[in-house]
């Protein structure tokens, strides 16, 4: 038994959770203003966004100093109070480590650029091909290529994201060590978790070599040297503690792969977020593309990450939100109609599956994409340049602008809305993005909409802390070629969670298998209700509920 898995934890942006100051931008006071209402949602840590300094070319995961805080976001003071008055409502701050690239504003590749040698090692300079193209054709994943010229050296340095986040050489060992010097500073000020952002991209091969798909992912994707370094990273750092919980953030990776990642035995992380159930409405694998979700894959992806996950040992980080995505409830849902009846079924979900849940900040209240009219609502890097690739591709304008308005990342950005004043009660200044129009009718303080599925959250995370089946049970998958109804059993000692999932508003009948019936059936948990386990089940608009059988 490990110490994370009756844990949830909260992510909190901080950029748009709480501002206490009026300069329009959420700020660690902030947090720790709100900490009495983490605490009442029964919450065990908060994960944080990265607060350090930064020039906020892709908010914040440009990091130009590692241990510092921006002023933006308050003082080193700040922190140090934020971590003792968290601990005081029994909550533990897990941060945001972006080791694989700095922002080009960090010292070292600014000395790199001056020309010492220690620090362009630092980084991933190579040569141009000897026809002068680029050292390879990989993309970037926000567009364009992926290399840029390295000052007027003639070389190029790799940038698998932003071209001001440049890509760090983990192969060098001083590169490592001042990585090890991070955590261990946030170690020491009584840090508890780690949220490593793109942590397996960090094994790169040593000879880059052009792509066949001309993107690269597959190049410098999981490559074994990942697992090396992670193992030296715990070692040296976190490994040296038994209470720390780490959660490595794995782009497009296998469930071979996160099992190493995560299996115990193997020490490198404790969890691991994956992101192939949220692909699961894109066109063809293209984000920038609009269709409706394919719910056959979305219950086959979740089963085989379950189910692999549990055979070898690993352990899944269960999301459906973050920073990156369109709010769930906008995609798999209907929060015109049944704002609650959706917002509850989805946290029940991932609450019930096995593995450790992430609330993200306003999902407790059924915040939704905020269907911003213009391209100049909009802040996030990525979505310009996705508009800008739209527009070249030949779209007409509206049809582009309904394609960002449903992918970009700023869908789940927008202001935290706590009540129903000017800005939703967010800041008393301008805010650094808008505030969704919502807010007027999904809030803290005024809505019996979000007063609902708040609540249901709360007895959600208080069924982990309460029933041992849900932390330890066991996952199997049931009725899984049902056409609306994603349907799991939990196990343990001898007692069966069965969890119904309904994902449409038509009501639709689910036939129980007999192993189910016949037994003692408690309801532990619902969105419609009292409800009794029998041979054809009806499920309403997106009903969800939970029998124990023993
Ligand atoms: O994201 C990594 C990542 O690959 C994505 O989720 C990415 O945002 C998506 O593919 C774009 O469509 C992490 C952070 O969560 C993200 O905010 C950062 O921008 C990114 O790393 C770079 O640090």
């Amino acid at each position: 038994m490990t110490h994370f898995q009756d844990k949830v934890i909260y992510q909190i942006y901080p950029k748009s959770f709480k501002d206490t100051t009026g300069n329009g931008i959420g700020d660690l006071q902030g947090v720790i203003r709100q900490l009495p209402y983490l605490e009442d949602l029964g919450i065990d840590m908060i994960w944080l966004n990265p607060f350090y300094k930064s020039p906020q070319r892709d908010n914040g995961y440009d990091v130009a100093d590692y241990k510092s805080v921006d002023p933006m976001f308050g003082t080193m003071d700040d922190f140090d109070q934020l971590v003792k008055a968290a601990d005081k409502h029994g909550i533990s701050l897990m941060l945001d480590m972006v080791l694989n690239h700095t922002s080009t504003e960090h010292e070292w590749f600014q000395r790199a650029l001056k020309g010492e040698k220690k620090y362009q090692d630092y980084y991933i300079l190579r040569d141009p091909k000897p026809d002068g193209s680029l050292p390879t054709n990989w993309a970037s994943k926000f567009g364009g290529p992926s290399w840029a010229p390295f000052g007027d050296t003639g070389k190029y340095y790799l940038h698998l994201f932003d071209v001001t986040q440049a890509d760090l050489n983990w192969r060098n060992p001083e590169v490592r060590q001042e990585m090890f010097d991070v955590v261990n500073f946030w170690l020491e000020k009584g840090v508890k978790g780690f949220r490593f952002d793109v942590i397996n991209l960090i094994g790169k091969d040593e000879d880059y070599v052009d792509a066949d798909d001309g993107v690269g992912k597959y190049l410098y994707t999981d490559r074994p040297l990942t697992h090396d370094f992670l193992q030296e990273l715990n070692r040296e750092t976190f490994g040296k503690y038994d209470d720390i919980i780490t959660v490595g953030e794995m782009s497009s990776t296998t469930v071979e792969n996160g099992v190493k990642y995560s299996n115990p035995d193997r020490d490198e992380l404790s969890m691991i977020f994956s992101f192939h159930h949220l692909k699961v409405d894109y066109k063809d694998g293209e984000k920038w593309t609009l269709a409706p979700f394919d719910f056959q894959e979305l219950k086959q992806i979740l089963d085989e990450w379950q189910t692999g996950m549990s055979d070898g040992g690993g352990w899944n980080a269960l999301f459906w939100n973050n920073h990156d995505q369109p709010r769930a409830n906008s995609r798999f849902g209907d929060v015109e109609n049944y704002p609650v009846e959706t917002a509850t079924m989805l946290a029940q979900t991932m609450h019930l599956l096995r593995g450790t849940p992430y609330v993200y900040q306003g999902e407790e209240i059924g915040m939704t994409n905020p269907d911003y009219p213009e391209l100049d609502h909009f802040v996030d890097v990525e979505t310009h340049n996705a508009y800008h690739e739209l527009k070249e591709k030949g779209l007409p304008h509206e049809e582009a602008m309904n394609i960002i308005r449903a992918k970009s990342r700023d869908n789940g950005r927008t202001p935290m809305q706590w009540n129903t004043n000017l800005h939703a009660g967010f800041t008393e200044g301008t805010p650094w993005i808008d505030v969704a129009p919502n807010h007027t009718h999904i809030n803290v303080e005024n809505s019996k909409v979000s007063q609902e599925i708040r609540d249901y959250y709360k007895r959600l995370i208080r069924l982990r802390k309460e029933l041992p089946i849900v932390s330890k049970g066991d996952y199997r998958g049931i009725l899984l070629d049902h056409p609306s109804v994603y349907a799991y059993v939990r196990e343990w000692e001898g007692q069966q969670l069965l969890v119904l999932n309904h994902f449409y508003a038509e009501p639709d009948t689910v036939e129980i298998p007999d192993e189910f019936l016949n037994k003692e059936a408690e309801m532990i948990i619902g969105n419609s209700g009292e409800r009794t386990l029998e041979k054809e089940f009806q499920v309403g608009p997106y009903e969800t509920v939970a029998f124990l059988l023993k």
